[in-house]
């Protein structure tokens, strides 16, 4: 029996059925994270790599009181059109509030893993999660993506944390909370657009079979919670840490001054990231979630025996 809330899309809901392999895929990255047109054309090519990669893709949003799980083209459209301050930003405090109120909401880390887990998802794939911001010492800004990784049980692919946050801190509270974070094929824990945070990932691994094997084990030991697979952005893609890092500082100054705050702060760091580089920081953006699409389809099969 699936919960009433959901409405899995026919390609999913087969999937699912026939236990081939599922990756899911976040709406927030397409609504604030990334401008049109450009938002819809990820959307599709993330979803046309995760076929490609023999998985079956399922975008995640609330549209029209229900918790939509895999969304056809014309929604996909729809929602990547929509302005972002007509859509809900969801996390675990805001969905069930979306789904009372009947609105249009775009599902964060946090919001996508709850109803991925819903849905009997086991992998999802995404740019970067969010984590601890600069200055938390005085705002206590923490996303509630780390939380959610502590509490349902959902593989969570992405390229480390986003750099415009504060890495050594958010690997802290990851530790805290138990959460199994493992770098892919490397022992730096990638900074979302350059490779290497010049941090040492507290755990590696070198194959989705491996890491299909440590969620599985996992559930068996009775640990709640999900993995965090930090993959870092393909050479060629990268920005480099020495490059990018004076602009983050030039945004988040700006951000400061302008008085952002709460969810509206990674939407316009993103954003005037995206042009202080000319547009540079959105294609490495694109290019990492479509790697991540590909490590979550593998670890798919993986964990769907294939
Ligand atoms: N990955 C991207 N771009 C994004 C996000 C992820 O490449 O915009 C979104 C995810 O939905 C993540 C959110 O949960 O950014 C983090 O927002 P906050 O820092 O407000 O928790």
């Amino acid at each position: 029996m699936t919960h009433p809330l959901l409405d899995i899309a026919p390609s999913v809901a087969a999937a699912l059925a026939e236990g081939r392999p599922v990756v899911a895929l976040e709406s927030t990255i397409i609504t604030h994270g990334m401008p049109w047109p450009q938002n819809l054309d990820m959307a599709r090519t993330v979803e046309a790599t995760v076929r490609d990669g023999g998985a079956e893709p399922a975008t995640i949003a609330v549209m029209g009181g229900k918790i939509r799980i895999g969304l056809e083209d014309d929604a996909l459209q729809a929602l990547a059109k929509t302005p972002p301050e007509q859509v809900m930003k969801l996390s675990r405090a805001d969905l069930a509030v979306c789904l009372a109120n009947g609105r249009t909401g775009a599902t964060t880390v946090a919001a996508t893993m709850i109803c991925a887990d819903l849905a009997g998802i086991r992998v999802f794939a995404t740019g970067g999660i969010g984590g601890v911001h600069r200055g938390a010492e005085t705002s206590l800004d923490i996303s509630a993506d780390l939380q959610e990784l502590a509490r349902t049980p959902v593989t969570v692919v992405a390229a480390g944390a986003k750099a415009i946050l504060d890495l050594p801190k958010t690997l802290e509270v990851l530790e805290t909370l138990g959460v199994p974070v493992i770098a892919y094929g490397q022992d730096a824990f990638p900074a979302f657009w350059s490779r290497d945070s010049g941090l040492s990932a507290p755990l590696q691994m070198n194959s989705a079979a491996e890491i299909a094997k440590s969620a599985r084990l996992r559930a068996s030991l009775g640990l709640p919670g999900g993995q965090l697979v930090a993959n870092p952005i393909p050479v060629d893609a990268e920005i480099a840490a020495a490059e990018i890092n004076p602009i983050i500082e030039q945004a988040l100054k700006e951000a400061m001054s302008a008085g952002i705050a709460a969810k509206a702060v990674t939407p316009f760091l993103l954003s005037r990231i995206f042009e202080l580089t000319d547009g540079r920081s959105l294609d490495s953006n694109i290019k990492l979630v479509l790697n991540n699409a590909r490590l979550g389809a593998d670890i798919a099969k993986e964990m769907a025996g294939r």
